[in-house]
């Protein structure tokens, strides 16, 4: 192929898995990030920060061949653990047995090994260069160096991997409007670290019989919902634990704001969340020292501008965290658009409509399946009807695997697209409430009846 070079800005996670791609099927590949090359630099500041891989992610990554070198670093979480206010936690399963579960890998881990996997495949990366300026017309980059040192490079062809607070995008809708909306979610988020139980003082190790390096269930992402509020934990492969609040930023407490120091932030766990705050070891400081994340959902009307440049993953469509799909969608983006641009390397301009038509529902879907999960787990995971309905679709799924499926294993397990996940969720739930109206009791629903409804209600599921 002798096609102009591919200027792709972004080296994260879907700039680099793209890169690979693309060079894989022969495409010149230059990539500018702004951050320092992390195999040198180390990744900000050693934190370990985690993220829930799922099987379409996994997915994009057989494709690309590199499913087995991530797997080999990967905790399994079986499902999510629920910590109430009182009482014992209990794991409410996400698939039907260990063939359907997901798994916590390092966010830097993952993006190290996606980058040496580019390289070995011919892509280039430029480390410590940010994209300051893009000029369409002239189809120029403008790219600063750490030492503010600014340059001039051609670019043809211009994809933004630089996630959600995109220049390239910045850059992009002052030549052309794209219809960007942001919607801040107006809560925030604070990352803090559960030490390997081995560092812990020996009375808060697990009890005999359990994980003696962990400090908590190791195969589960745990959640401890509290209404407006929640934490999160997820496993790193040495038995240490990522934490991440999820709180309002701003308002009545509790909100980041009405906590501005490590010892309002110990009272409040040590009232809401007293089971966790002795086992994050160096609280005060992790608290005083990390940042408060903000966390927003994107839409654009458009995603490229002709042939010339295009907005891929985060820069294209942020969505807040709550499915652990961010990454997997983008990933699902990599493999769409290397897809398509092989197939048809000389016509950018339609294969960036494509690509938009393609994955733009499934992006929207993904969206709004994200914020409703935010509800679902700080408040109904613990309400009687959420767990009528999920015990009763678990029967279901059971009896009539044909016509069942619960949306969560939609979006998790399968490749069917998000939109159709969204679609075929609403008309399950609303089936279930139909069955169960209103009641919370499960053993009261005639099981046959209930399989003869949803027969002839909806259509069979379709075939992955
Ligand atoms: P990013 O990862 O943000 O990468 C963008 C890259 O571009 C960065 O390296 C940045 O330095 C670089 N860059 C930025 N500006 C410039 C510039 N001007 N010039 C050059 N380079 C630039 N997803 C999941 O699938 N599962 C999860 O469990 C999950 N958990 C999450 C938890 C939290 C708290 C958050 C906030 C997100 C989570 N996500 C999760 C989402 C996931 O992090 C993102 O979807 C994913 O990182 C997007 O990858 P990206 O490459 O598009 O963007
Ligand atoms: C997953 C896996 C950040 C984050 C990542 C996740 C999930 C959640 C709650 C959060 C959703 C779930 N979930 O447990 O339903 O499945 O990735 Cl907060």
């Amino acid at each position: 192929m002798a096609q102009q070079p591919i200027t792709l800005i972004g080296a994260g996670l879907v700039g680099a898995l793209l890169a690979q791609q693309l060079a894989q099927r022969g495409f010149a590949v230059e990539v500018y990030e702004k951050r320092a090359d992390p195999r040198r630099a180390g990744f900000i500041g050693g934190r370990s920060i985690n993220l829930a891989l799922a099987e379409r992610g996994l997915h994009a990554l057989r494709k690309a061949g590199l499913a087995d070198d991530v797997m080999q670093r990967a905790v399994m979480m079986r499902g999510r653990m629920v910590h109430p206010r009182e009482g014992a936690p209990s794991l409410q399963r996400y698939g039907i047995d260990d063939s359907e579960v997901i798994w916590s890998v390092s966010r830097g881990g993952l993006n190290m090994l996606l980058l040496e996997a580019a390289e070995a495949a011919g892509a280039r990366f430029h480390f410590g260069q940010s994209l300051i300026a893009a000029d369409f017309d002239r189809q120029r980059i403008r790219l600063s160096d750490a030492s503010g040192t600014e340059r001039e490079l051609p670019a043809g062809m211009l994809i933004g991997a630089d996630g959600a607070g995109s220049a390239v995008r910045h850059a992009m809708n002052a030549h052309t409007a794209l219809g960007e909306r942001i919607e801040a979610l107006g809560h925030g988020y604070k990352e803090l670290e559960i030490p390997p139980a081995g560092q812990l003082s020996v009375d808060l190790l697990a009890p005999a019989g359990g994980h003696d390096q962990f400090a908590l269930e190791p195969n589960a992402l745990h959640i401890w919902p509290r209404g407006g509020y929640m934490c999160i934990a997820l496993p790193n492969t040495e038995g240490s634990f990522t934490v991440t609040l999820f709180l309002p930023a701003h308002g009545e407490a509790p909100s980041f704001e009405t906590l501005p120091d490590a010892r309002s932030a110990r009272a409040f766990f040590s009232e809401q969340f007293a089971d966790v705050l002795p086992l994050i070891r160096d609280f005060d400081e992790d608290f005083g020292a990390h940042p408060v994340g903000t966390l927003s959902t994107l839409y654009l009307d458009r995603w490229h501008i002709d042939g010339r440049a295009l907005l891929i993953g985060d820069a294209a469509h942020a969505i807040v965290p709550f499915h652990g799909q961010g990454m997997n969608c983008g990933f699902e983006d990599t493999v769409a658009l290397a897809d398509l641009l092989a197939e048809a390397p000389d016509d950018s301009a339609d294969v960036f409509a494509e690509f938009q038509r393609m994955r733009q529902p499934n992006a929207n879907a993904i969206a709004a399946m994200a914020l409703e999960n935010y509800i679902e787990m700080r408040d109904s995971v613990a309400d009687p009807h959420y767990l009528a309905r999920r015990e009763l679709g678990a029967l279901l799924a059971e009896r009539a695997p044909t016509h069942y499926m619960a949306r969560y294993r939609l979006v998790t397990f399968t490749h069917l697209p998000y939109a159709y996940a969204l679609e075929r969720g609403r008309a399950q739930d609303a089936l279930l409430d139909s069955l169960l109206h209103g009641s919370t009791r499960v053993a009261d629903v005639d099981l046959d009846a209930a399989v003869r409804s949803l027969h002839s209600n909806l259509p069979p599921l379709p075939r992955d």
